[in-house]
C-alpha cells in the first residue's frame, strides 16, 4: 500500500556537503497532469527539469484510481488541458463524463504528442530533499539513494494521493482478498460469485459500488457517513456540444475560468437566494437542474453553499429523491445525510441509490452498528459478523498534506517539514513555505484544487510558477522565498473565507477530519477567480510577502 507509513530514506552521506551548482534548474515530483504540464512549459522556457515519478507511468490520479465505475465528476469538455488549441481540437472525448481508462489514455497521450517522455524517470519515489545554503537550491535524494540537486523543487504530487488505510483491529487476520480502491490493480478484478464488502461511500464507493453489485454474489456496504449523490446522466458526448465547445475552445475555458470552480460556465449559478422564489418554483429549479445532472444542483441558487437554511432546502431535495428512489423504508432513511449539502465534496453518481435495490445489496449502517473487528472469514460490525471473500476499502486519502508529509524535506537550518506543519500546513497562495526557499507545492493546502476543476487550477498555478522562475532568472534571482508573516495571513485568509460558507460544518477531508489527529484547519481556497486576482497582485506588487534573493 502506498504511503501507509512513515519512513525515510536518509540522506546519502556524501549529500551532507553542499555542492557548488545544482545540475537541474527544476526537479519536478510526479507526472500526473500537474508535473507534465510543468515539463511542458519548463522546456519551452528553456530550463532543465527532470521529473520523478513514483509510478510506472504517467497520469497521477487516474494512473492509481483504476477501480470500477471510476470517472471523472467535471465534465469531460471541461476536465481536459486548455493550454494548447490544437490539442484540445484534436482530441475526442467518448462521454460526457470520461472514464479512467480514457483519461489515462488522454494522460498519454499529451506525455507523447508534446514529447515529454524522455524527461520522466518512473519507479523513482523522492525520499527527501533538503535546501542547501550553500547552492541556493535543493538536494534532493530517491529511497534508493540516487540524488539530485535543482535550483527549484516543485511538489506535484496531487491532493489525492496518499490512501486512508485505517487500522481495523485484526485485518490482518482477514484471509480474504483486501484492495484499495486508490491503489486498484491493473488486471481487471473478477468479483463472480464473491461475497464482497465496501468500506466507504465517498466519492470512490458510490462509483464502484453500483458496478461491483452487478458482478458479486453478495454484496455489504458498510457505511459511516451517508453521502449526497447527484445524477451523471452519462452516455456519449453529444456531438453538437461537441462542435459549439470547439468553435470557441479559448473563449469557453475563460468563462470556466471567471466561475466560482473554475468549471460550469455550461449551466451558471442562477444569482438569486433559495428563499426569494415559492416553494413551487424552488422545486422546479431543483427539478430542472436534477435532469441536467452534475454539480449544476448547487448552483440552483447563489446562497445554497453561503446560507445554513438554504443549503437545508437542497439536502431536503435530495433526501427525497433518495426516498423516492429505494424501495426499502430502512434502508432509504440510513442512506439520508445529515450533514450540509455540498459540505463534502458532492458525488456524481450512475445508479448509487437504486443499487440499493437489488436483493444481492445490503446495507451497513456503522452509525447503529459499528466495526469491531476482523476475522479470518470477514468482519464484526454490531455483533453480527459478516462473511466475505474481498475487501474493498473506498476510505479515501490522508489529503492534501499526507503525500508531503511522507517526505523528508527539510528547510532552512534543518527544520522539517513535518515540524513546520505540526499544528497544520502552514503556506502562502497555496504554493510556498517559509522556510523552504524554492520550493512549490502545487495544488496543495491554500490552493483552491479539490474546490475546483482541478485541471484549471494546475494550469493556472503552473503558468505562475513558471513565470516566476523565468522571470527571477532574467533578473539574475536566485532565491524566493515566502515571508512568516504573508503565510500566517494567507491561511488566516483561507479560513475566513470558509467560514462564511458552510465547509466548517461538517467531518470532511478538505479540514483533515477523515484522519485521526489531523490538525482540523480548512485546507482548500473557495473561489478561483478571486485567487487567481490574489495572485496576479502578489506579481504586480514585486511578489509582495515574498523575499527574492
Ligand atoms: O474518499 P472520501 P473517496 N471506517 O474521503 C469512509 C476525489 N474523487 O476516495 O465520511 C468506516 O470522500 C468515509 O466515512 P466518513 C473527490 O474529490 C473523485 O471516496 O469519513 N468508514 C467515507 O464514506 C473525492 O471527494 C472522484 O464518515 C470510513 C469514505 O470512507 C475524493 O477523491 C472519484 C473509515 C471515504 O470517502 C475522495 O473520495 C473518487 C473508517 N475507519 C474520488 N475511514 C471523481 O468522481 C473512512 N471511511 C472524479
Amino acid at each position: 500500500m502506498r504511503g501507509s507509513a512513515v519512513h525515510f530514506a536518509t540522506m546519502p552521506d556524501t549529500q551532507a556537503h553542499a555542492t557548488p551548482a545544482p545540475t537541474l534548474d527544476l526537479l519536478i515530483v510526479g507526472a500526473g497532469f500537474a508535473g507534465l504540464y510543468l515539463l511542458y512549459r519548463a522546456r519551452r522556457l528553456g530550463l532543465k527539469a527532470r521529473v520523478i515519478e513514483a509510478a510506472a507511468g504517467v497520469g497521477g490520479t487516474w494512473y492509481h484510481n483504476r477501480y470500477p465505475g471510476a470517472r471523472v465528476d467535471i465534465q469531460s469538455l471541461e476536465y481536459s488541458f486548455g493550454f494548447d488549441e490544437a490539442l484540445q481540437q484534436d482530441w475526442h472525448w467518448s462521454e460526457r463524463y470520461a472514464a479512467q481508462a480514457e483519461l489515462l489514455r488522454y494522460a498519454n497521450h499529451v506525455t507523447d504528442r508534446f514529447g515529454l517522455r524522455d524527461g520522466i524517470q518512473f519507479n523513482t519515489r523522492l525520499a527527501g530533499a533538503q535546501f542547501d545554503e550553500a547552492a541556493q537550491g535543493w538536494q534532493a535524494w530517491s529511497d534508493r539513494g540516487e540524488r539530485w540537486s535543482a535550483r527549484f523543487l516543485l511538489l506535484a504530487a496531487g491532493p489525492l494521493s496518499t490512501p486512508n488505510q485505517p487500522d481495523f483491529p485484526g485485518l490482518a487476520d482477514f484471509k480474504g482478498r483486501v484492495l484499495h480502491t486508490a491503489g486498484w490493480p491493473e488486471q481487471a478484478v473478477d468479483f463472480n460469485g464473491h461475497r464482497v464488502g465496501v468500506i466507504g461511500t465517498g466519492s470512490s464507493g458510490v462509483q464502484s459500488i453500483p458496478v461491483i453489485a452487478e458482478q458479486a454474489a453478495v454484496l455489504t456496504v458498510f457505511q459511516r457517513t451517508a453521502t449526497y449523490a447527484v445524477p451523471a446522466h452519462n452516455g456519449p458526448l453529444d456531438p453538437e456540444l461537441e462542435a459549439a465547445v470547439k468553435a470557441d475552445y479559448p473563449g469557453f475555458r475563460a468563462r470556466n475560468r471567471k466561475m466560482m470552480g473554475g468549471f460550469g460556465s455550461m449551466l451558471p449559478p442562477n444569482m438569486f437566494p433559495a428563499h426569494s422564489v415559492s416553494p413551487e418554483q424552488r422545486e422546479e429549479l431543483f427539478e430542472a437542474r436534477w435532469r441536467v445532472g452534475g454539480f449544476g444542483l448547487l448552483g440552483a441558487f447563489n446562497d445554497l453553499i453561503l446560507n445554513p437554511q438554504s443549503n437545508e432546502l437542497a439536502g431536503d431535495f435530495v433526501r427525497r429523491k433518495i426516498r423516492q428512489t429505494v424501495h426499502d423504508p430502512v434502508t432509504a432513511e440510513a442512506l439520508c445525510p445529515t450533514h450540509p449539502i455540498g459540505c463534502k465534496r458532492l458525488c456524481v453518481d450512475t445508479g448509487y441509490y437504486t443499487t440499493f435495490n437489488r436483493p444481492n445489496v445490503h446495507l451497513v449502517d456503522l452509525q447503529k452498528a459499528p466495526i469491531e473487528h476482523f476475522t479470518p472469514q470477514g468482519l464484526v460490525a454490531g455483533g453480527v459478523e459478516h462473511r466475505l471473500d474481498t475487501l474493498v476499502l473506498a476510505t479515501g486519502f490522508d489529503a492534501m498534506t499526507g503525500t508531503v508529509l511522507r517526505m523528508d524535506l527539510r528547510g532552512r537550518g534543518g527544520v522539517s517539514i513535518q515540524d513546520k506543519w505540526r499544528a497544520g500546513p502552514l503556506n502562502y497562495l497555496g504554493m510556498a513555505v517559509a522556510g523552504f526557499p524554492n520550493l512549490f507545492n502545487l495544488v496543495g493546502p491554500g490552493s483552491t484544487s479539490a474546490v475546483t476543476n482541478v485541471i484549471v487550477a494546475i494550469e493556472h498555478q503552473v503558468n505562475w510558477i513558471t513565470d516566476c522562475i523565468a522571470d527571477l532568472r532574467s533578473r539574475g534571482l536566485r532565491t524566493i522565498e515566502a515571508t512568516a508573516e504573508a503565510e500566517q495571513a494567507y491561511v488566516a485568509h483561507v479560513n475566513t473565507v470558509a467560514a462564511r460558507t458552510i465547509y466548517l460544518n461538517c467531518n470532511s477531508w478538505y479540514l483533515g477530519a477523515n484522519i485521526a489527529g489531523k490538525p482540523r484547519i480548512f485546507m482548500p481556497l473557495f473561489g478561483f477567480p478571486a485567487y487567481v486576482d490574489k495572485c496576479d497582485d502578489v506579481v504586480r506588487q514585486g511578489y509582495e510577502g515574498f523575499v527574492l534573493a
